[in-house]
């Protein structure tokens, strides 16, 4: 029989429903990348654009790193599928150790998804079964925090704070709670790194408990410093607060470090640089610096003990993705962890901070600015919303340095930066100098 003729081969740009995305003005008015070389984007037409948010916060060593390429090319042809469900293959093993290793305290163990919404969906229900298995079962209630994003599957939408992600999806999950945000313009407003004014904001658990009872309380998920809302470094002392209150009343503490993670903000991790430790961290991006999809959590030696020790079934825990642990990804993920270290790039990091802390603060007096932010090669600038339209002024200012030759992000009038963590200092000052340029020319 002959194989069906496709009538005819229509190739336009309706098909891809785009996400996070007015696909009607996209498509009216579409921008496209089609090449990328360590700190730069390429368009079809032969533009180039300086990366200034690392693809999507995720592309930490830069773009199409040769060691990563290669991994990549070699395993496609050695092993490109195995399963992880009753079998595992050596990279899977030999990556979960070295994330380990990186990881701090005694977050020994790692469980591996594909992305970071699959990383706080699987972080939610480890904490679960933890309760559970420790015959606390009645602890079920998740916490998280306002204006904190953890993806958008069901779980981190529930626990996650921004309005729109939860408004139009009503059936989220059942007995959470949330935080209030730690941002407080009025006392904090172009704080340097960490803002002096705000760790009593912690003391809002205690309320939630005196509510709810901590005998129902799960775990409190929050990013160490929120990122996709618009950069909000963690006022000084709150995390530690923070931990002492779950201590005190025997519930799980979870950092959604899916962007704080992998040297963005000058250490392996947020739980580092801020000296907290976490009983579960989530990750993604810059595991696999983008390049193949893979999230991962890592979890405590006592969290990992407890329920397999607690199991009431041969399988300790009835949750796991077809692509667990898939070999590009872990090939992908040993050659990115390789690269970080060959190039020490989460000290660079570090070292790097101060300048390009300077340098965006300099844009404290440019058009529009109501306030900036910064913590290791992380920042946002907040602008002056137009009046009766929020976000138009962010927007016409992204697409203005696009057309510039620079890629940032907007989210809200907030613009956010996250470069690759090989950028260079005359790198940063074009960053500042074309932003002063674009916002001089936006209305
Ligand atoms: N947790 C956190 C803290 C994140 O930042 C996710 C979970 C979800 O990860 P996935 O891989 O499912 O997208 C994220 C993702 C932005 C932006 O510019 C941020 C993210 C994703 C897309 C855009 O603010 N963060
Ligand atoms: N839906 C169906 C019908 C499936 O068979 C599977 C996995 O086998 C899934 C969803 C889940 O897919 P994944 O494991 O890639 O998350």
């Amino acid at each position: 029989m002959n194989a069906p003729v496709k009538p005819e081969l229509k190739n336009d740009l309706s098909a891809f429903w785009i996400p996070f995305t007015s696909n009607r003005r996209f498509k009216a008015d579409p921008r496209l990348l089609s090449r990328a070389k360590d700190m730069h984007y390429h368009t079809p037409d032969g533009r180039s654009l300086l990366d200034a948010v690392a693809g999507l916060w995720c592309v930490n060593a830069g773009h199409a790193r040769p060691l990563i390429v290669e991994a990549i090319r070699h395993q496609a042809a050695e092993l490109d599928y195995a399963p992880t469900f009753n079998l595992a293959h050596p990279l899977a093993f030999e990556l979960a150790s070295r994330v380990a290793d990186l990881l701090p305290g005694d977050l020994d163990h790692v469980f591996f998804s594909n992305s970071g919404s699959e990383s706080v969906d699987t972080a939610l229900k480890i904490a679960l079964a933890y309760q559970r298995a420790r015959g606390k079962g009645h602890k079920t209630r998740l916490i998280g925090r306002e204006r904190g994003y953890h993806g958008v599957n069901f779980g981190g939408v529930s626990v996650g704070g921004l309005p729109r992600n939860r408004m139009y999806f009503n059936n989220l999950l059942a007995q959470t709670d949330h935080l209030p945000h730690t941002y407080d313009p009025a006392r904090n407003r172009f704080a340097r790194g960490l803002p002096e004014h705000g760790a009593d904001l912690a003391d809002a658990l205690e309320r939630l408990v005196a509510l709810h009872d901590a005998s129902t309380i799960c775990a409190v998920i929050v990013e160490p410093m929120a990122g996709s809302t618009g950069v909000l470094p963690p006022p000084q002392g709150y995390l530690q607060r923070l931990r002492t209150l779950c201590d005190k009343h025997d519930i799980l503490l979870i950092f959604d470090e899916v962007i704080t993670g992998f040297g963005r903000v000058g250490a392996p991790f947020a739980a580092q640089r801020f000296g907290v430790q976490p009983d579960l961290v989530c990750m993604a991006k810059g595991i696999t610096n983008g390049a193949v999809p893979m999230g991962a959590v890592g979890a405590s030696a006592k969290i990992y003990d407890t329920v397999l020790g607690g199991a009431d079934a041969p399988i300790e825990l009835f949750h796991g993705y077809t692509y667990s642990g898939h070999p590009l990804a872990c090939a992908a993920g040993l050659a990115t962890l390789d690269t970080y270290a060959e190039e020490d790039l989460f000290a660079r990091s570090l070292e790097l901070e101060s300048y390009f802390e300077d340098a965006v603060h300099s844009l404290k007096d440019a058009r529009h600015v109501i306030d900036i932010r910064n913590c290791g090669l992380a920042a946002a600038i907040e602008l002056e919303p137009r009046a009766g339209a929020a976000g138009e002024r962010a927007m016409d200012a992204f697409k203005a340095a696009f057309d510039t030759g620079l890629l940032i992000r907007v989210t809200a009038d907030i613009i956010a930066l996250s470069p690759p963590l090989i950028i260079d200092r005359p790198q940063i000052d074009q960053i500042a100098e074309t932003l002063r340029a674009v916002l001089a020319k936006t209305e």
